[in-house]
């Protein structure tokens, strides 16, 4: 009789165990997303500007990737998400350029309250994602990382995803749009007030720089680019090699003492998939391309601060791009495959 008893509740025990797996897997996973989310957390800064970019509609980014859902994105991959809201700054002028700059005084401004405010979520260990705007406001962004690493003593990886080399200079531009010079700025080539905003110049050692997915450069910068020495992966080596050999060599020797910083100009994307940007250039990587890129970024789980940016809602088609930003955000933070239930597809091939 005990023996039948004993048989029985080994039978009960068993059932209950199967009935309750997924419970249990579920339950394991939301203790690690807890297990996260007591680690970081996450602070959201829009940059509502367009005053480096040649074209209006950039500073209806931030919002557009707010309505895009990129709060409930992040906090859904387990971690703490704060919206600071929008740092303010003058409107655009929509002026000329002057002495090969246009709106640099505008731009100073902006890129001043970028550097502040990112440089005081790093302070609190938070993690900063700049929701821009155009892609000047990299300048802020990046001089407040390179303050606080310098401070930190920690090494600085910078991943540049972008069309364009965006190194520009006052001589080297045709069109004097300072989102067209950000890594110039940084490394040490602009005006005063930009290079000098993280209190050292250069504010990016070029070789801390890896740029992928580059396929405008413009004959000057080629040569600058060239001579700087910096790592690009463009469009042609990632045809020849594939992308997972391009996030190989751009993750190399990223370890626990590197803050990896994520510069993601919206126009890297292939235009197909990503209509909603500025400055537009055809052949770049496709939509598993660029998850391919996210995923291989949150497998190190070294990723310290994001740049969003040169988002154009005025030139979207019913926010497309904006919620793409969102699905690769989410791969960013470590959102996998294998954690989606089998039925899920991306937001936009839903559309
Ligand atoms: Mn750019």
């Amino acid at each position: 009789m005990q023996c039948t008893c004993f048989f029985f509740v080994i039978v009960v025990v068993v059932v209950v165990s199967w009935a309750i797996q997924d419970k249990l897997a579920t339950f394991l996973l939301l203790m690690d997303g807890a297990l996260r989310m007591s680690q970081q957390q996450i602070s959201l800064i829009g940059a509502p500007t367009d005053v480096g970019a040649g074209m209006l509609g950039a500073r209806l980014g931030p919002e557009a990737l707010r309505v895009a859902g990129i709060a409930r994105a992040i906090a859904q991959c387990g971690f703490a998400v704060s919206d600071r809201g929008n740092v303010a700054g003058p409107a655009n002028p929509e002026l000329p350029a002057v002495d090969g700059f246009r709106h640099l005084p505008e731009v100073i401004c902006w890129n001043d309250a970028v550097h502040d405010a990112v440089y005081r979520e790093l302070a609190a260990d938070h993690l900063p994602v700049v929701l821009g705007g155009d892609h000047s406001l990299a300048i802020g962004s990046i001089s407040a990382v390179a303050r606080h690493c310098r401070e930190r003593g920690k090494k600085l990886r910078v991943l540049w995803f972008d069309a364009h080399a965006d190194f520009n200079t006052a001589t080297l531009t045709p069109s004097g749009n300072l989102h067209g010079m950000p890594v110039a700025c940084l490394c040490g080539h602009g005006p005063r007030e930009l290079i000098e905003l993280s209190g050292q110049v250069p504010a990016l050692n070029p070789k801390d720089l890896r740029q992928i997915g580059i396929r405008s450069v413009d004959e000057g910068e080629k040569q600058r680019v060239h001579e700087i020495g910096i790592e690009v992966f463009d469009m042609r080596f990632i045809d020849e090699l594939g992308m997972r050999h391009a996030m190989e060599l751009a993750l190399a020797l990223v370890g626990a003492d590197t803050h990896l910083h994520v510069s993601l100009d919206v126009d890297f994307l292939d235009p197909d998939i990503a209509p909603g940007v500025g400055t537009a250039v055809r052949g770049g990587p496709t939509y598993r391309e660029a998850q391919l890129c996210m995923e291989m970024i949150a497998d190190t789980g070294r990723l310290a601060s994001l740049d969003v940016v040169e988002l154009n809602p005025a030139l979207d088609v019913r926010n497309q791009t904006a919620q793409l930003a969102v699905d690769l955000i989410e791969s960013l933070f470590g959102k996998s495959t294998l954690r989606r239930p089998a039925a899920t597809v991306p937001r936009n091939a839903r559309q």
